[in-house]
């Protein structure tokens, strides 16, 4: 078993960088592409073999260091029977959307044990398969319950903020049910066989310092707070985190994931270093010539050169539009360190 990420998460790596890379299995691949004819992407969350073959698509097309489950953050909401489908040029679309605190109420009562079964049978599925670690994941709280409100992708959350603002209460009812059912969905995955979680907050990035201590930052304590006991590293990612450091390092995960926009190593400064740091190459240089490409990463990699809880991944997914052979020339370049 390659042991590279789950030494670098406990800030023990004394060999080259691991690297995986956030949506690694994903449209930029001819495979992923080619099974998305036959299946939606729905079927294919649902269904314990495909969720095996595609997780496994991006290891045997590249060897990135570890697997991360093929799902969706959108499975809780799934499973609360909001109608959730997904449009090929929209995305994720949300048939009944929440607008109250009543609408929370009346949200089904569910076993995630049961609604997610089949999570956890595709996570069984590909671990035979395997030898480098597989990675779980949820979504932050605040960030899926943004989906559940806005209905679809939103860029400003405008929808979500206001009832942010004008029903704090009912909005809190909310969030808490979505961590108590995404502790409950992590535990599911650990049982299961998953070596590590990640928690993207992916939309944390609109919220003021105020509103993200407010209505993030508890949300994502409680859930490092469950998980520590079972002894598995949780990654907290999100988009603009580097704004709200002091506070993400208050709550001792074992790595945060940072976007794009900072400096890793000056950052460095402000994480001690019992906690992992990952990221955060900006996807856009998957576009760039290959040259320039190995350079960016090079230089990444020369910025945390001997740090022993560093993580090589992006500062976010990796675009559909990725050229395929760009994945392999970057994998290659951080594997090629010594
Ligand atoms: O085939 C398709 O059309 C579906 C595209 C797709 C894929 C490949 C979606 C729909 N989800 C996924 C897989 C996925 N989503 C993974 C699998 C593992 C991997 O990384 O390889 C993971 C971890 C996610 C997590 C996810 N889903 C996040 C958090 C990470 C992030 O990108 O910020 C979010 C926000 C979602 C919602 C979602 N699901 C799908 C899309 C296109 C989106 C984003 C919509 C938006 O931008 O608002």
């Amino acid at each position: 078993m390659n042991a590279l990420l789950l030494n670098a998460l406990r800030c023990k790596n004394t060999g080259r960088a691991p690297v995986w890379l956030m949506r690694q299995a994903g449209r930029y691949m001819p495979d992923y592409r080619a099974l998305r004819q036959k299946h939606s992407f729905l079927e294919m969350c649902h269904e314990p073999e495909l969720i095996a073959k595609v997780t496994l698509l991006p290891i045997h097309s590249f060897g990135m260091d570890a697997a991360i489950l093929f799902s969706d953050i959108l499975m809780i909401p799934e499973a609360l029977q909001v109608g959730l489908h997904f449009e090929d040029k929209l995305g994720p679309l949300i048939d009944r959307p929440l607008s109250t605190v009543a609408d929370v109420q009346a949200l089904p009562k569910i076993d995630v044990g049961q609604s997610l079964k089949f999570v956890a049978e595709g996570i069984k599925c590909v671990k035979e398969q395997l030898t480098v670690p597989l990675l779980g994941f949820c979504g932050a709280p605040f960030t899926v319950a943004s989906y559940m409100i806005e209905g679809k992708s939103s860029r400003d959350l405008r929808k979500t903020k206001k009832w942010m603002l004008t029903d704090p209460a009912g909005f809190h009812q909310l969030l808490s049910l979505l961590t108590e059912l995404s502790i409950d969905y992590l535990k599911l995955q650990i049982q299961a066989g998953v070596a590590a979680v990640q928690v993207f907050d992916s939309w944390a990035n609109v919220l003021s310092p105020e509103q993200f201590r407010e209505f993030s930052l508890p949300y994502l304590k409680r859930i490092v707070d469950a998980i520590r006991p079972l002894d598995v590293p949780v990654i907290l990612f999100g988009r603009g985190f580097s704004s709200h450091l002091p506070e993400v390092v208050a709550l001792s995960p074992d790595a945060i994931s940072i976007d794009w926009c900072a400096d890793l190593k000056r950052l460095r400064q402000s994480v001690p270093t019992s906690i992992a740091l990952q990221g955060n190459l900006d996807p856009d240089i998957l576009h760039a010539p290959q040259a320039k490409l190995q350079s960016e990463v090079n230089r990444l990699l020369d910025a945390m050169h001997g740090d022993q809880g560093y993580v090589f991944n992006l500062g976010h997914g990796i675009h559909p539009e990725t050229p395929f052979e760009n994945v392999r020339t970057l994998v290659e370049t951080v594997q090629r360190r010594g």
